[in-house]
Order: C-alpha cells, then structure tokens, then sequence
C-alpha cells in the first residue's frame, strides 16, 4: 500500500514525528509543510494527485492543527481521498476549534491531544511505536525543544539545522535525510556537522544584526521585546536568548515577509491570544505566530500594529 507522511516543516517535533511515522511505515514518501491556506491546498493537491494514480492508500498528517480557515477545504479534501479509497490518520497536539475535530473525525482517525503536555511526536511513539528505543527517545527530544524543558540535556543543533535546511534551495531533500536518519537513531553526523558549521558562520553575524533592533516596551505591566530577525536566526532559541539576557515578559519577532512570532517568559500572557489578533494567527499559549499588515521595512508601523494585537488580548 502506498504510504504518504506529511508533517510540519517548521521544528524538532515535525521532524521527528515524520520519524517515528516512517518506522512504522519504512516504505512511506515524506514531505513538509506548513500552516496557511496556500500551503495547505499544496498538501491536498498532492495528495489528491497521488489518490488518483494509486488507488488505496494512507497519508498520515502530523503536527499540522486545523484552524477556521482551511476546515472546510480539509473537510472536502479528505473526503475527496476516501473516495479513493484512501484513508487519513491525523496526529497533533495544537489546540482545534471543535467544529474542526467533530467535522474531521467523521472522516479520519484523528490522535489528538488537547491537554498541552503532549508534542505530536510523543502521540506517534504512544500509538504506533510504544516501547520502541529509538521512538521513545526521538519523542524526549522531541518534548524537550517543543516545550523548552531541560533545555540544558537537550542538544539544540538540530533546532537549527532544520532552521537552516527550511531555507535552503534543497529544503526537501535535506529534510527528508533528518527523517530517514533519525528514523534508524541517526541523531547527527559529519554531513550534518559541515552544514551545521556553514550555518553558524551565518547565523554568529545575523543574531548580532537582530539584536541591534531589539526594542523593549511597556504595554501594560509587561516588558515586551520587539525585534527584526534576519533569517538564519532561529526563533524559539533567539527568544530564548533574550529571555535570560534581558528583563522581558513577552518577545515579538517578526522578519522581512512580516511573519511574526510570539514567545512568552510568563504564564500571564497568552500567545495564542495575541496571535488571535494578527493575520493568520495561531498556535500555542506558550508559542504562536501570525502575520503583519504593515510592511516589514516600516519597523514603526509593524510595532504599532503588534503592540495593538497584545492589548486587544490582555483587555
Ligand atoms: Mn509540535
């Protein structure tokens, strides 16, 4: 049977929940994705493409959420791949709206955690790999970056390196070798070694130009940290940084398409509910994202416009 992997390109977690997939099911096709109607819709249409060649199937969907915005075009693609004979297991642990899991659950099989304790690739070790050593440590790593917790046992280069990889003209490929890799405890290597040093020359100079627009602001009784993030600067660990350099509460990230990223340093602030506010928001309480109106070149208007997404929240 022909077995199709889709995960989140963006982290650890999509990484290696496409691992622990594809050691249940070696002989699967793995490729990457991301949030967004477009991106989305690229999804379906491959997978539609493929239902057509082969009929009978599965595609499994990890560590990917469904908000308003593509349920209906979820709900009409993957009926499109049953009348294929194509069947869906969808795993992920980001908050869902209920219309969304009752509408899909109709249709797929759907491993969901909703508690926020659990990463997507720790629900494909508990359902499909338990008790597997490599699963079970892929899914501990794995928690750790999603999570941010003992960050001090956790080795962060692979963080990056996908960072990295997601930027490359070879994305796809370089991805797809983490996952085969990881898949057989391959957790490093010397190829990834040499790209991991091309990257840090990179990255050294670009977190110093970032750190030069850093802004911290008032809002309310918060300090909140807005800055530009070049590229090669990794979000989650850049926040991090900031975090423990800087007297902050809140980190506002946003880069040159005016993606934003929103990191907390405290259980006060939502960020799920600040990105609630931006274009395309989402995510989690402790990590979300949206997008900007404003052109990212006016740094001005860009905060403004971030600084009004945090109060309409904390109101
Ligand atoms: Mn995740």
């Amino acid at each position: 049977m022909r077995v199709i992997i889709c995960s989140h390109e963006a982290d650890v977690d999509g990484i290696y929940s496409a691992s622990v997939a594809l050691m249940k099911y070696p002989h699967a096709d793995v490729s990457f994705y991301n949030y967004g109607v477009d991106n989305f819709t690229k999804m379906y249409d491959y997978l539609k493409y493929e239902s057509k060649k082969t009929r009978n199937g599965l595609v499994i969907i990890s560590d990917l959420g469904v908000n308003n915005e593509v349920i209906d075009l979820c709900k009409d693609s993957i009926e499109y791949l049953v009348n294929n004979r194509w069947s869906v297991i969808w795993v992920d642990h980001h908050p869902w709206p209920r219309r969304a899991l009752t509408s899909v659950r109709k249709i797929a099989n759907i491993f969901h955690d909703s508690s926020g304790n659990k990463c997507a690739t720790e629900i494909m070790y508990d359902n499909f790999m338990y008790k597997n050593k490599i699963a079970e440590q892929l899914s501990l790593i794995a928690h750790s970056s999603d999570f941010m917790t003992n960050i001090k046992n956790y080795d962060s280069r692979v963080s990056e390196l996908i960072h990295f990889y997601r930027n490359n003209t070879d994305a796809k490929e370089k991805l797809q070798s983490l996952v085969l890799k990881s898949s057989r405890g391959i957790l490093w290597d010397t190829d990834m070694q040499r790209d991991y040093t091309k990257f840090i020359k990179i990255s050294e100079f670009q977190i110093k130009a970032s750190l030069k627009t850093l802004a911290i602001k008032k809002i309310l009784s918060f300090n909140v940290a807005f800055v530009f993030i070049y590229p090669y600067v990794q979000t989650s660990l850049f926040s991090q940084e900031l975090f423990s350099n800087c007297k902050i509460d809140l980190a506002m990230l946003f880069n040159r398409n005016g993606k934003v990223s929103i990191r907390r340093n405290t259980d006060k602030i939502s960020c799920s509910k600040i990105a609630a506010n931006l274009i395309e928001g989402g995510g989690h309480e402790f990590a979300s994202g949206g997008r900007l109106k404003n052109d990212a070149r006016n740094f001005k208007a860009c905060i403004n416009e971030m600084k009004g997404a945090i109060i309409k929240a904390l109101e």
